[in-house]
């Protein structure tokens, strides 16, 4: 990892290849190319869409645009390039010589993003292996940087194809060892979900796509001071803490690393496992930066993660666990588009919108929450021994206690009644006391 150096001066260059079907557009696509590059502290030394109407399978670009891409970085002073698309090792190779610099892909540079922010043991372990699935299929070209890492060898002469076999080797039993780790630290934290599950308090995920706003969020309801930042992919750790909320004492509020379309396909697998706390939660907030030009095709991908984690079925089928959108950064629209959005959301129950920033809409955010924590409350009935003080102060404490009654005796016990208000989660775990 780290292949790529903070301050580097960087060429971005965003191809269109003809025909390809994209989530965003060009432009989008390359400013949203330049926040990535931003995030690792790489400095822009010029970017720009480059049309590709065939696409060269030993070079992406037409020989004539890669001359061009060589004058600007000269122009420009430009060590490095970023291709923000995916690139074959050999197309990465061969630009790499043509150019004489350093070629990065999106992927590429989405992992070095993810290996300079995670924190956690399991982030870390993650993004390492991650790395190496992504460096074991660039053997063709990596080889020297191994060489170099393991020390001295290089002298000996070229590659050769047992060197690579090396290589895959080392990687592979690199992996292996990785996966080893990563087992044992989920596990202890399966043991601490398990925990958590068992914990009275239900659970509000905070998803959406990267730059949403979710930390800014997370913030302003917690307290905390969460990194949040204009920065693509601030938070890549989940972390929660408690809330309260209109009529639910305490839930557990929990931020997440946030979404990007074409995430690679390694990190995908990779923080899957992290995500899937997701699933457990009790209700998803989809946070979106609804002043942003691509805000609904970045509801499409981030649907789409969902999709892919298994919270939502298919379309038109009711997701496993419910959803409030959550429109943020109001305080950036201008009055008509407000005006417009504003009847959009107000028709819909599930659609609120806020400020994280300005704090504005956030009070009504949380009275939405704590109704859907509790919307699906239902009556029911009890009979327990009037000795059972533990059961029944818990019912006071957690439930809508309706009405309490003798209920005669049984085996030398005296019984009572209670017809109690509870949501499934309660009852849950009520059951389980
Ligand atoms: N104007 C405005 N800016 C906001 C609002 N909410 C967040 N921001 C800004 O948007 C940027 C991104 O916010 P974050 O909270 O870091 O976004 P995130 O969703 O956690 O992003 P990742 O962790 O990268 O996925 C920051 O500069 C925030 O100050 C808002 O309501 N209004
Ligand atoms: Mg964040």
């Amino acid at each position: 990892m780290g292949e790529v150096s903070r301050g580097a001066r960087a060429l971005v260059v965003c191809p269109d290849i003809r025909g390809m079907r994209y989530d965003l557009d060009a432009e989008s696509r390359l400013q949203e190319a330049e926040g990535l590059a931003l995030a690792i502290g790489i400095v822009i030394a010029d970017s720009f869409v480059l049309p590709v109407r065939d696409v060269k399978p030993n070079l992406l670009f037409g020989a004539g645009q890669v001359e061009n891409i060589r004058i600007t970085c000269e122009q420009n002073d430009a060590e490095l390039v970023v291709v923000d698309g995916a690139l074959s090792p050999i197309q990465q190779r061969n630009l790499e010589d043509k150019l004489a610099r350093k070629v990065i892909d999106r992927t590429g540079l989405i992992l070095e993003i993810f290996g300079e922010r995670a924190a956690t043991a399991e982030g870390r372990l993650q993004v390492e292996l991650a790395h190496l699935d992504y460096q074991q299929s660039r053997l063709v070209r990596s080889w020297t940087h191994l060489e170099r890492q393991r020390g001295g060898f290089g002298f000996l002469g070229g590659p050769g194809e047992t060197q690579i076999e090396a290589d895959r080797r080392m990687i592979r039993q690199r992996m292996a060892r990785l996966r080893k780790e990563l087992e044992q630290v989920r596990k202890t934290r399966g043991l601490h979900r398990e925990r958590r599950e068992r914990a009275p308090w239900p659970v509000v995920a905070l998803v959406g796509y990267t730059n949403a706003g979710k930390s800014t969020l997370f913030n302003r309801l917690t307290g905390a001071d969460v990194m949040a930042e204009d920065l693509l992919f601030a938070t890549l750790d989940p972390t929660m803490r408690a809330i309260s909320l209109p009529g639910v004492e305490k839930a557990i509020l929990s931020d997440t690393v946030g979404f990007i379309s074409d995430l690679p396909t390694q990190l995908v697998a990779a923080f899957r496992a992290t995500l899937e706390e997701v699933t457990a939660a009790d209700l998803i907030c989809h946070v979106r930066d609804i002043s942003n030009a691509s805000s609904e095709a970045q509801k499409l991908q981030v649907l789409e993660v969902l999709g892919e984690l298994g919270v939502i079925d298919g379309e038109g089928a009711d997701p496993k666990v419910p959803i409030l959108e959550v429109w943020n950064k109001w305080d950036l629209l201008d009055a008509d588009q407000a005006e417009e959005l504003a009847k959009v959301a107000e028709d819909d129950e599930g659609i609120i919108a806020l400020s994280a920033l300005t704090g504005e809409g956030v009070d009504g955010f949380l009275d939405r929450v704590g109704q859907m924590l509790t919307s699906r409350a239902t009556v029911r009935e009890f009979v327990l021994p009037s000795s059972d003080g533990k059961r029944i102060a818990w019912l006071h404490a957690h439930g809508d206690v309706l009405e309490e009654a003798d209920a005669g005796e049984s085996e030398g016990q005296s019984l009572r009644r209670f017809t109690v208000r509870l949501n499934p989660k309660e009852f849950g775990q009520f059951q389980s006391l």
